[in-house]
């Protein structure tokens, strides 16, 4: 039997889950491979979180802490909300661990032996107020494809082109806000163009791939491929193998790919026969699946099987890369820094995490975006899952119990239309497991739920509640035959919401372990045990909860951007308080800032404050201002600031805040 690998995008560990996630590169994945699983194939499922790179060294400076201890966060929060979502990895690792950094430094010498890594000095963005390279995401500015500000220096989120940093518009700083200067630095670059002709011959085998993933890789190849850097001046990340790379590390879009690899041979280590990952990886048989959103397309359906190609090992190349589209939220783009966005873990707080997968399962993007309403979750949950499916199970349920101590035999003496109903629902599971097979979750879903909603519409025409007192058998014939597409609903829709469909076959009494060849079994009589409500309706309220929460955490009316909410604690940390100016100079070599002293009421301090737009030195002595006076003290250009001013900002001028009347210096404000 052929394998099976099946990899998901390895998530950054640099902050929870969000159900844009779930939709792209996990829950697809997760179901495709139970569905595998069903069949009996040799399948593997690996992934791990993506540990190096400018996010997570960015979110570490910024809260004071090492980057490690982000990625340990982060990969504790993220296992915890996959396994409160069933995705089931066979192995999630990290790109940390030292093994993964080990067959890292591997691939890159590899490439470098045969002469497709070379070395080249060249020009980077460097901030000089902080004496260091600006890779990737460190630099930001205008997207010069199409325009949009706040594009990253490796990447547009708006137009989704991969970025020349050197390219961008008025590009900053990211750490300082500065204007970054260019200085020279040496750099390793993946020979891209030299894999053109391999490339094209493999993606010419490959018929069957998406149209949008096809299309992507279509247009870069028409623009030519380019040399690209995979080295970078920081210092968290997998080491450049090399004595004269020292202080440099391999580019986190080299490494994480490899990530799939490192995964698999930590599963065989785990399952005590460590050899076993190269019983998937270099089989060529195998078939390599990497399920991913479809901005992380071009690194692994180029750079990857590049990378993949030139190595000491004949690795196998990706047999496809079913990548999804965006899901958007409310009719909006998701987006984590407006907090736009639905937190997985938040989710399960209030909500089952076998609806999330329902209802992203049923509106996956899978060929062009999609939206998550929650006002449509509830319909829907409450509609395909609670009134058609559930009441099916429930009606039918009670009814047996309450006339046939729950067991129905299949009797000889059944009409035709038994054997039709068998035959009509026969005919369905072929297309089901076509739409399986090929990623298209939401048409086998459908399927599915038609099975249910006929079983409900049977049950009404045939009326077993009449029956059961004018013909036995012929209720018994209805019993059976709802209990039979039960029984086939809760092996086809396993792969979609396992652990319900668990439950229903437990109250059923049917055996917990089955494949889908089981489809066909013919059961002699159905015992039902113990029974409660497959599914509980989503009530208004959470849903109203759940809306009030996101407007309120994102936007609101008038446009404004706000922060996550803070407890009565959090805020009483602070310390506000009123201090009189003594003294203001200016900064030499500073335009924006002021050296103020200040009067706490006896005690002096002295803070930097980034006013000299608006205030000359003279107009600030004597003047009473707010400051929060317990923020760590901070060094500005060679000085110890001590508090901070406040001021509301109005475009690029400023406004301190005063107090309303004079009030003794030092006066506490709350
Ligand atoms: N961590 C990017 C992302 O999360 C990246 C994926 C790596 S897959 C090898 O979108
Ligand atoms: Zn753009």
């Amino acid at each position: 039997m052929d394998k099976i690998i099946v990899t998901s995008a390895l998530p950054y560990a640099n902050g929870p889950l969000h159900i844009g996630h779930i939709a792209g590169a996990y829950l697809p994945a997760d179901i495709y491979v139970r569905f595998q699983k069903l069949l009996g194939a040799d399948i593997i499922f690996v992934s791990g979180t993506d540990e190096h790179g400018a996010p997570i060294s960015i979110k570490a400076e910024s809260e004071g802490i090492t980057p490690k201890e982000i990625v340990d966060r982060y990969h504790k929060n993220i296992s915890e909300s996959f396994k409160g979502l069933e995705i089931d990895f066979d192995n999630f690792s990290g790109t940390a661990r030292p093994e993964h950094h080990e067959i890292s430094q591997r691939f890159f010498l590899n490439l470098l032996k045969r002469g497709f890594v070379s070395k080249k000095e060249g020009k980077q963005w460097y901030d000089p107020k902080h004496n260091r390279f600006l890779a990737d995401r460190y630099v930001e500015g205008i997207c010069p494809f199409c325009g949009s500000p706040g594009a990253r220096g490796d990447q547009c989120d708006s137009c989704g082109k991969l970025i020349d940093s050197l390219n961008l518009i008025e590009p900053r700083s990211k750490i300082s806000g500065e204007i970054p200067i260019l200085k020279e630095t040496a750099h390793w670059y993946l020979e891209l163009p030299k894999f053109t002709d391999e490339l094209k011959n493999w993606l010419s085998t490959k018929k069957n791939w998406k149209d949008n993933v096809i299309n992507f890789i279509m247009g870069w190849l028409k623009d030519g491929l380019k040399e690209r850097a995979i080295t970078r001046d920081i210092d968290w990340g997998v080491p450049v193998p090399l004595k004269e790379a020292e202080g440099k590390v391999l580019y986190v879009w080299f490494d994480a790919p490899i990530g799939y690899i490192s995964s698999t041979i930590e599963w065989a280590k785990k399952i005590g026969d460590p050899e076993r990952w190269k019983k998937y990886w270099l089989d060529p048989k195998t078939r390599l699946i990497h399920f991913l959103g479809k901005d992380n397309i071009p690194f692994h359906t180029i750079i990857w099987p590049a990378m993949l190609m030139e190595q000491e090992l004949d690795y196998v190349l990706p047999d496809d890369v079913p990548a999804n589209e965006y899901l958007n939220l409310e009719g909006q783009k998701m987006s984590t820094s407006r907090n736009w966005t639905v937190w997985v873990e938040d989710f399960l707080k209030n909500f089952s995490g076998e609806y999330l997968r329902y209802y992203l399962a049923a509106n996956a993007p899978e060929s062009k975006d999609s939206d998550f309403y929650w006002k449509e979750f509830q319909n829907q949950i409450n509609n395909d899952l609670a009134n058609v499916l559930g009441n099916l199970a429930n009606r039918v349920f009670l009814f047996a119990k309450k006339y046939f101590d729950g067991r129905i035999d299949k009797e000889s003496d059944f009409s035709d239309q038994t054997a039709e109903i068998i035959q009509r629902i026969g005919n369905d599971i072929i297309p089901i497991t076509e739409a399986y097979q090929t990623y298209q979750v939401r048409k086998a879903i459908g399927l599915i739920i038609d099975i249910a909603r006929f079983g409900n519409k049977y049950f009404d025409e045939t009326k077993p509640w009449v029956t059961v007192k004018t013909d036995v058998i012929k209720a018994k014939e209805t019993l059976y035959n709802c209990m039979n597409l039960l029984r086939i609903i809760s092996i086809t829709l396993f792969p979609v919401i396992p652990g319900s469909m668990r439950r229903l076959r437990k109250m059923m009494n049917l055996n917990v372990e089955f494949s889908l060849k089981d489809i066909s079994v013919t059961e002699d009589y159905f015992q039902i045990g113990e029974t409660e409500p497959l599914f509980s309706k989503v009530e208004d309220n959470l849903i109203e909860n759940e809306i009030v929460k996101l407007k309120s955490a994102s936007i609101d009316q008038s446009g404004l951007e706000h922060k996550a909410e803070i407890s009565y604690d959090d805020f009483s940390k602070m310390e506000f308080r009123v201090v009189k100016i003594l003294k203001a100079d200016k900064i030499p070599k500073s335009g924006k800032l002021l050296k103020l002293t200040v009067d706490l009421g006896g005690e002096i301090r002295t803070v930097v404050a980034g006013i000299a737009k608006s205030y000359s030195p003279e107009s600030m002595i004597g003047k009473q201002v707010a400051m929060l006076i317990n923020l760590q003290p901070r060094n500005v250009m060679g000085i110890e600031s001590q508090a901070m001013i406040l001021a509301a900002h109005h475009g690029e001028s400023l406004s301190v805040l005063v107090p309303d009347n004079e009030v003794p210096a030092g006066s506490e404000i709350s």
